[in-house]
């Protein structure tokens, strides 16, 4: 039986040390793990699901349906929404944080790891409120988690990427090259919204920049040594709402680049 439940963390020690070693060890993992035994309900480690959303009201209820199988807690953070996106998330048992105003997505999870810091619990689990990441996925990158800080569910190690405009890989490949350079390490995609941090290395790593949220924290992970783990991880387009991508944000990118890559070599 798959096993269902954060608790299957439990089995991670809770002392065990970040180390903060120069050189960043990333360990790539293809394919899908299945759980098959569930650890003792006594054990404590504590996960929160924190899902960034911007009127996502078509698709927020079934995300937190999904996902809150898997964690402890579900926070969602509204992001200025003018829509029924945090009624919505309520009524489905979410603890909604809000946003007066749009702040972009970096902001909205940036909101939601201080809740997690503020509140003690052990792991972040970070869905899209859209549908594109599988709830159903979360056990596999928890479970990756157990030897790492910071685990990334990545399309480039499955077909799933070939469904995304060439423009959107040539971002992504481009903002992941630059991360591998710059962190020595050897990812596939940077950018991806699917993924597990242990909090006690997230509080060293928490980005500034609402835009280019993902290159600033894992570029920062990555020098300060931080262990980084890749899950392939099956990631379709989303059918509902709107990308965070758009011809404003293309215009801007060399712009944005400079200073999240200036801020993290030179400043932290
Ligand atoms: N588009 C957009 N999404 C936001 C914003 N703030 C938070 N989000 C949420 O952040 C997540 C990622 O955004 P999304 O547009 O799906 O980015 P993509 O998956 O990289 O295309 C989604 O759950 C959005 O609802 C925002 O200002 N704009
Ligand atoms: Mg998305």
């Amino acid at each position: 039986m798959l096993f269902i439940g954060s608790r299957h963390c439990g089995r991670f020690s809770l002392s065990c040390p970040v180390e903060a070693k120069r050189g960043a060890r990333v360990k790539r993992v293809h394919g899908t793990t299945i759980l098959s035994s569930p650890l003792a309900a006594s054990e404590t480690v504590r996960t929160v699901a924190v899902i960034p959303a911007y009127n996502e009201s078509s698709t927020i209820g079934s995300v937190i349906d999904g996902t809150s199988r898997y964690v402890d807690e579900v926070v969602v953070v509204d992001d200025g929404s003018t829509d029924d996106t945090a009624a919505i998330a309520r009524e489905h048992g979410a603890h909604v944080v809000t946003h007066v105003f749009n702040t972009g997505v970096g902001g909205a999870v940036r909101t939601g790891y201080q809740y997690a810091i503020r509140h003690d619990f052990d792991f972040v689990v970070q869905v899209d409120a859209d549908g594109q990441h599988d709830p159903e996925k979360i056990p596999t990158l928890l479970d990756h988690a157990e030897d790492a800080d910071m685990v990334i569910g990545s399309r480039y190690l499955n077909e799933s990427i070939d469904d995304y405009p060439l423009i959107r890989r040539l971002g992504i490949t481009f903002f992941t090259t630059v991360v591998r350079k710059l962190g020595g390490i050897d990812i596939t995609d940077v950018t991806s919204g699917f993924r597990v941090y242990r909090v006690s290395a997230l509080k060293d790593i928490l980005h500034r920049s609402d835009n280019h949220w993902a290159v600033e924290q894992t570029l920062d992970a990555a020098q300060r040594g931080q262990r980084i783990e890749e899950v392939s991880i099956e990631m379709p387009i989303r059918d509902e709402g709107e990308s965070q991508f758009s011809l404003d944000t293309l215009v801007l990118y060399p712009i944005r680049m400079t200073d999240t890559v200036f801020r993290v070599l030179l400043f932290r």
